[in-house]
């Protein structure tokens, strides 16, 4: 890994891949960790919150996990996923070494229809605004393979360059998660589906993507689960939300309690629920 040639890549073309970022034991690893958040999810069998933890299941049947946030509150095993020197080394030249977590999440995107990402950028979900300051350049989300990830399994896809273009309104306010993908959402935007870039990904490499970038994946028609751990970092300086994940290149652990992210009402409602 060289992170300087990786930060070129990134700023050049708005993202950049890691070959072996993990090694195939820490994958092995996560996928276990993935396995038992998955299992915990199902006992549920419907959206579940506890804190900042939320895990999107789909009832059924049967009920499908499509995304867990923040599990490592239920699942401490994740936190060497979160705080892995390897994300500070990599992350340096873009942010610096002071580093908040704004982004801990798995994806699965089962087989079948219903978990494609709409073509979209990150940057209109880093809410509040007024929380989030030089955001094109103080924010990176990365996503780690856990699985084979490819055009079969619904690979990420991005359109390279389009970081430079500031936010264009794709998707507007609708949800993405579940929204098939749909190349005439580029065409509206004067952007040329030919452009896009498939990110395969081997288990254990990671992609960089920045908050304007457009991306979508689509369709898992693959015989297995495509799992990804998205982590996204910010620079401290210039974020009053998430949770420390490195301070002076260093790993910070997980407060005690839950500090303010995305969601807003932490401080009302802290209990484990199931969300209306
Ligand atoms: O998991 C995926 O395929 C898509 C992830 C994505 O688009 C995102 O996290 O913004």
């Amino acid at each position: 890994m060289d992170p300087e040639a990786v930060a070129a890549h990134y700023r050049a073309e708005g993202y950049a891949v890691v070959r072996g970022f993990l090694d195939g034991e820490a994958v092995a690893a996560l996928a276990g960790l993935a396995d038992a958040v998955e299992a915990e999810a199902l006992v549920h069998g419907r959206p579940f919150r506890h804190g900042n933890l939320y895990y999107d299941t789909r009832p059924g049947p049967p009920p499908r996990l499509r995304m867990a946030q923040w599990a490592v509150w239920h699942h401490p095993g994740l936190e060497r996923f979160r705080t892995h020197p390897r994300y500070a080394a990599l992350l340096a030249p873009l942010l610096g070494p002071d580093l908040k977590q704004i982004i801990h999440q798995i994806h699965w995107k089962p087989r079948g229809a219903g978990a494609d990402f709409a073509w979209h950028q990150d940057s209109r979900s880093r809410r509040p605004r007024a929380a989030f300051r030089n955001l094109a350049t103080s924010y990176v989300q990365t996503g780690l393979a856990i699985d084979p990830h490819d055009e079969a399994s619904g690979c990420l896809r991005v359109i390279p360059g389009s970081h430079r273009l500031g936010e264009l309104g794709l998707a507007r306010d609708g949800p993405v998660l579940g929204r098939d993908i749909d190349d005439s959402d580029l065409l509206a935007h004067g952007l040329n589906p030919a452009a896009q870039v498939p990110l395969r990904l081997a288990p254990g490499d990671l992609a960089l993507w920045s908050p304007f970038t457009v991306h979508a994946s689509g369709e898992n028609r693959s015989s297995h689960a495509r799992r990804l751990l998205i982590n996204g970092y910010v620079r401290a300086e210039d974020c009053d939300r998430g949770e420390w994940a490195f301070r002076a290149g260093r790993p910070v652990p997980l407060p005690e309690a839950p500090s303010l992210v995305h969601w807003e009402d932490l401080p009302n409602r802290p209990e484990p629920h199931h969300p209306e």
